[in-house]
């Protein structure tokens, strides 16, 4: 019984060292050193191809090496074969502390202090206590509930929205397509932690900002295809929006002369808000794999209908 691993090397040559160490009963295949294909059960990568699929006849699980698998085109995907993502600590925790860091350098005007000093201007502005600013998470998964319990520990004013209804300690909890309009209203700051599907495609729209309070401010952490950049830039030139902290776009790179770069209102960052780290992420790839031995349920496991 046999797990290919096919993603970034480096963390390959760590997970193959560890494999060795804690789970000797795993033979680890890391790519392109494949050995006999039909006995890989289990495989470990970011993307896959059809060819690579139809390779391995004796496939059961695939496992992305991220949180997300909207980089898989799960219709490639035969139906037999699980679909699992990561879910472990260190994601969680980068995700937590960028999710922090962003939330706070919009609560404390830092996009108007970075403009400020390149113009050698000192313009303070007042502050805003913690709990008059509402914070909103869009998604409360594994990581929209990690953020929260964070950003609720600076005594902002915590609300979530999901797909289905959730309860979240100290957060006032919206649910459904319905209810997205008074969770919009409360959202000074709007963070998006949505999985990439069909029905979230582009939900950072015009009509999304257009339910936000005047001057509110955007954070995604989701990815770059739930934004429609044109309506972002048009709300944050109208003043409807007071500034954007974006980790992810559509593409990524994006191209140089992207106005994105440039605009005085936008803090990007390379999708470096969370990584998956190479030992908690090989402690869970693991024990999911006796899990799976065992016929017992894997942490991450995707429903193929909902996309996530
Ligand atoms: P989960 O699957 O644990 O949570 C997803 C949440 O989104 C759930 O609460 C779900 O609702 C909600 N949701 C899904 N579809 C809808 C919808 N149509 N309407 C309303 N709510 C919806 O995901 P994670 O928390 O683990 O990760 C979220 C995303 O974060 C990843 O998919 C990835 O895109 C992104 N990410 C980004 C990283 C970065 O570095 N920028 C790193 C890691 C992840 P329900 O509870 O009802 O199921
Ligand atoms: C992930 C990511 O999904 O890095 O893990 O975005």
């Amino acid at each position: 019984m046999a797990l290919l691993y096919k993603a970034d090397p480096v963390r390959g040559a760590t997970w193959q060292k560890l494999f060795g160490a804690e789970a000797p009963e795993i033979d680890f295949r890391h790519w392109p050193d494949t050995g006999n294909l039909a006995d890989i059960r289990y495989l470990a990568a970011w993307t896959v191809t059809p060819d690579l699929l139809a390779s391995l006849p004796n496939l059961e699980v695939l496992f992305s090496t991220g949180a997300g698998v909207d980089q898989l085109d799960l219709t490639q995907v035969p139906d037999h074969i699980q679909v699992v993502r990561m879910v472990e600590p260190g994601i969680t925790e980068g995700m937590v502390e960028y999710a922090s860091f962003a939330t706070l350098a919009l609560h404390r005007h830092m996009l108007h202090y970075r403009k400020a000093q390149a113009e050698a201007r000192w313009a303070p502005i007042k502050l805003v206590p913690a709990k008059d600013r509402r914070i909103g998470v869009m998604g409360l998964g594994n990581l929209g509930r990690a953020v929260l319990t964070r950003l609720g520990s600076y005594g902002f004013a915590l609300s979530g929205w999901s797909r289905s209804p959730q309860q979240v300690d100290g957060v006032t909890c919206h649910a459904g397509a319905e209810a997205m309009p008074a969770f919009l209203a409360g959202c000074d700051i709007l963070i998006c932690l949505l999985p990439l599907t069909a029905e979230t495609h582009g939900i950072l729209c015009r009509k999304t900002f257009d339910l936000l309070p005047d001057g509110a401010a955007l954070v995604n952490v989701g990815r770059g295809g739930h934004l429609v950049e044109s309506d972002l830039l048009a709300a944050l030139d109208a003043g409807k929006l007071s500034g954007a902290v974006l980790d992810v776009t559509e593409p990524e790179p994006l191209p140089n002369d992207h106005p994105f770069w440039r605009h005085p209102a936008i803090l990007l960052t390379p999708h470096v808000a969370s990584m998956t780290q190479p030992e908690s992420a090989a402690r869970v790839l693991m024990g999911n794999i006796r899990q799976h031995r065992q016929g017992l349920a894997m942490l991450g496991t995707v429903t193929r209908g909902r996309g996530y």
